[in-house]
């Protein structure tokens, strides 16, 4: 079973559709923070590569480790990951991004 190469084929497409999206906006940087807004305290992702609930763990323990990130969570079902912001916080777009790579998944466009 090429798990590996499913992944990589996910993360390669994630990033073609993660350039199309800031291209489109007409912004080529990520924001360097991201903050829930004054309605909701949680955010959410699309993450690509996560194939079972076995690939749940891995990732939200690597994004709780995050500052200011309360709690973490992911479904693969539907391809998302849901922060919860500890109250008044913002998080690093970046550290989300690289804890979503630690784990081997590949973090797509913020959809809420
Ligand atoms: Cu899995």
């Amino acid at each position: 079973m090429s798990h590996n190469g499913y992944k990589i084929m996910k993360s390669v497409t994630a990033c073609v559709l993660f350039l199309l999206v800031a291209g489109l906006t007409g912004c080529a940087t990520a924001p360097p923070t991201v903050s829930a807004g004054d309605t909701a305290d949680t955010i959410t992702y699309e993450v690509y590569g996560m194939d079972c609930p076995g690939c749940h763990g891995g990732v939200e323990k690597n994004l709780k480790k995050i500052p200011g990130v309360a709690d973490a969570a992911a479904n693969w079902k539907e391809k998302t990951i849901v922060l919860t912001l500890a109250p008044d916080e913002e998080v690093s777009h970046a550290a989300v991004e690289q804890a979503v790579k630690d784990s081997n998944f590949s973090l797509g466009k913020r959809i809420d």
